[in-house]
């Protein structure tokens, strides 16, 4: 009835015509502006002199460095000071007014040079080294001996993920609550992580309309932190909202990895082994981001051996300390790392081969009959068939090939990634006495259209007309809790709850109507909004026996906990045809096809977006977008013109086609589809240009003078 049908979103008709709320939108009265100062230097010590109106560190987080430094800065564009104003034109003045001092001390910016431990990133480190881990499986080294070999480094640069809005909150503690509206990716998250960190309890926090996030508001920030601080000791109404430069240079940013390779083939084309080192550079240290970055950097390294039969690999990976700004999850969270350093390789062993990009990957590709697998590295690949869909594929390749004009060449990428994270999430499904269903989620969507999928659940399961659905979110006090939308697990995990919240709720209605209706529960036939009882053929209307149960105290509010123990894995093979001009150093990308199994596809629509959004990033991290840091550690393309973001002039004609071969085994037999796009399109890319330049390509984005 709605479960895989395209429909339109029902959070659109506010958003597009203007009547949205974000965090700068809502104004309490009496509220007042805050406005950080930050580091100019990647290390110093620092003495910031305080009068009345500036507060330190001191104030926020006294004998610490985190969240606000107070004696040692660690990156350029660090928090060391607030001040506040009554609008943002003072604020930023008055920072100005602000006397620090700093004493420089040595810096590193490489993380293969932090790695050596020589300077150290922060004199409260026992080492710059986070972690340094070893994934093995069987005897790699020998392999490679008897084998054909190819080596290299590749570096997926440091990206920044910039949402149109930037991090925002507004604060206000009444005197017995702290309120908290936040531009967040999980409303519960914050809370709980102002509940640690301010030692209070009594704190709800709502997640207003949210421009768009990437991964980069998962996090609680430095700033959040200190506003829910100041908010609490000032009691009035405080709000902080970064200006994109403030942002650009503050937020966490997105990937900068690399990985140096020695990888072990045969005459044919069968991959036999993989070794190397993962360096991922986790910026400077900052828990709330560490922890986060580091989790993907352990996805990078265990994902590294793609969807192919790797049983022999050795894999060392680093979480290296930088003077630079910490790195956070960006779209993709560390299978993009993965999918485009293995996806890359493949595509030299296949030049190397002259092998057929398919072909290559059909020898060595995980076989139907072999699902479930587990991977050398002991990552579970659920379900799905790798064969059939490189089968599908080759139809898409055969015609882009056949379109390819002169200086024009195809490149193609397959993926499996995980999604769908727990631990869990909640759902809370409820009748109101007027009829009305209401649906609420403990994650945290923000532009995915995930209430959409919602609304598609509980219809379909209440078989009522969606109209009747009415999905709310973002609020710590409209639900027992929650965790978030990242990791593209809101349809799968969070619509897993909503489906058995929905069906419990319909247990309830049918034991009603039973009531109701004067027979046993067998005895009861739902359809449509219609309960019948089959023997004396009398019937009632759900609003009727919603009514009767209000009248007869019984409960119609469902809350239902979701539990989730592993990932689930989608995948799938996307090419694009790319023209590249070497006289003019331009490459376009012309037509892009993705085919991808996402398990039970809820809503095409919704989830070819997120497709095309995706590949869109993942091409933009191909051919435009680097975060340049200079040799004092500043951001140098700190602006959105100098930083080059793709917009709808470099987007390509899309394609997107989808197989439902392999589901999953949660209720909505769904997979994530939130990431995909950006975790395959960026390798789709760069082999297209390398198999126009005819030689290898090590560093992205790909610049005219490669050409
Ligand atoms: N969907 C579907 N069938 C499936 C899987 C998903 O119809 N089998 C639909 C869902 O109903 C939903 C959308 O596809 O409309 C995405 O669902 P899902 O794959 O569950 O991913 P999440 O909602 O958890 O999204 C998170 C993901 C992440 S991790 C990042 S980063 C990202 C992304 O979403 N950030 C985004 N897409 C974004 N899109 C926007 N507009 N803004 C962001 O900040
Ligand atoms: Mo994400």
């Amino acid at each position: 009835q709605y479960i895989g049908k395209p429909i339109r979103r029902i959070e659109d008709p506010r958003l597009i015509s203007g009547k949205g709320s974000y965090v700068d939108d809502i104004k309490l009265p009496g509220e007042m502006f805050v406005a950080f100062l930050r580091s100019t230097k990647p290390h110093a010590k620092i003495h910031v002199k305080k009068t009345d109106n500036i507060f330190t560190g001191d104030d926020i987080n006294p004998g610490k460095d985190f969240p606000i430094a107070s004696r040692e800065t660690t990156y350029v564009g660090q928090p060391i000071a607030a001040v506040i104003a009554k609008d943002r034109y003072e604020a930023y003045d008055l920072l100005e007014s602000i006397e620090v001092e700093y004493e420089d001390l040595p810096y590193v910016l490489d993380p293969a040079e932090a790695i050596k431990d020589e300077v150290k990133v922060y004199s409260g480190l026992k080492s710059n080294i986070y972690f340094q881990k070893t994934f093995s499986s069987g005897n790699p080294e020998k392999i490679l001996s008897e084998s054909l070999t190819l080596e290299g480094e590749l570096i997926n640069q440091r990206v920044i993920a910039s949402p149109i809005e930037p991090r925002g909150i507004l604060a206000y503690f009444d005197g017995q609550r702290l309120n908290v509206w936040a531009s967040t990716q999980s409303a519960h998250f914050m809370r709980r992580n102002l509940v640690e960190f301010l030692g209070f309890t009594n704190i709800r926090v709502i997640q207003p309309d949210v421009g768009g996030a990437f991964g980069s508001k998962i996090i609680t920030h430095p700033e959040q932190y200190a506003v829910a601080k100041l908010a609490m000791k000032l009691g009035v109404p405080l709000k902080w909202v970064p200006t994109r430069t403030e942002e650009m240079i503050s937020a966490g940013h997105g990937r900068d990895k690399r990985f140096k390779f020695k990888v072990g083939f045969t005459r044919d084309g069968k991959i036999t082994a993989l070794v190397g080192t993962i360096i991922g550079d986790l910026g400077a240290p900052y828990a709330d981001a560490n922890d986060d970055e580091s989790g993907n950097v352990l996805s990078t390294s265990r994902m590294i051996l793609g969807p192919y039969k790797i049983r022999d690999a050795l894999i060392t990976s680093y979480a290296v300390h930088t003077n630079k700004v910490p790195t956070t999850s960006y779209r993709g969270a560390g299978r993009p790392e993965a999918t485009y350093f293995i996806e890359r390789i493949v595509n030299m062993i296949a030049n190397e081969l002259n092998m057929d990009p398919i072909d290559i990957r059909l020898k060595n590709v995980i076989r139907p009959e072999e699902m479930p697998y587990e991977s050398a590295f002991g990552i579970t690949y659920d379900s799905g068939n790798y064969v059939e869909i490189l089968n599908k594929a080759r139809e898409y390749y055969n015609e882009l090939k056949s379109e390819a004009g002169k200086d024009e060449c195809v490149g193609l990428a397959m993926y499996v990634e995980i999604t769908a994270f727990g631990p869990w999430e909640v759902a809370r499904v409820f009748a109101k006495s007027d009829g009305k269903i209401i649906a609420i989620t403990g994650s945290g969507p923000h532009g995915q259209g995930d209430a959409t999928g919602f609304a598609q659940i509980v219809a379909e399961t209440l078989q009522i007309p969606i109209e009747n659905v009415e999905v709310r979110w973002g609020d710590t006090d409209i639900i027992e809790d929650g965790i978030g939308t990242w990791g593209s697990r809101t349809i799968t995990v969070g619509g897993s709850a909503m489906l058995k919240a929905s069906e419990e709720l319909k247990r309830r209605l049918i034991e009603a109507a039973a009531k109701m209706l004067q027979a046993d529960v067998e005895e009861i036939d739902y359809s449509e909004g219609k309960f019948t009882n089959k023997k004396s053929g009398k019937s009632a209307t759900i609003s009727e026996v919603i009514s009767f149960a209000y009248k007869n105290g019984i409960s119609l509010d469902v809350t239902y906990v979701y539990p989730v123990s592993k990932p689930t894995t989608p995948y799938g093979v996307h090419m694009a045809l790319v023209s590249v001009d070497k006289e003019l150093g331009k490459i376009k990308v012309k037509k892009y096809i993705a085919i991808d199994d996402i398990g039970k596809v809820i809503n095409p629509l919704t989830a070819e977006g997120q497709i095309h959004g995706g590949v869109m990033q993942g091409i933009a991290q191909a051919l435009y977008e680097e975060a340049i840091i200079d040799p004092q550690g500043n951001l140098v393309n700190s602006n959105l013109d100098d930083y080059a973001f793709p917009t709808a002039v470099e987007s390509p004609k899309y394609t997107w086609t989808y197989i439902e071969r392999g589901l999953s085994n949660h209720p909505t037999g769904s997979k994530g589809v939130g990431e995909a796009g950006a975790v395959v399109s960026t390798p789709v890319i760069v082999n297209a240009v390398e198999n126009c330049l005819g030689k290898r390509i090590y560093k992205i984005p790909i610049k005219p003078d490669e050409l």
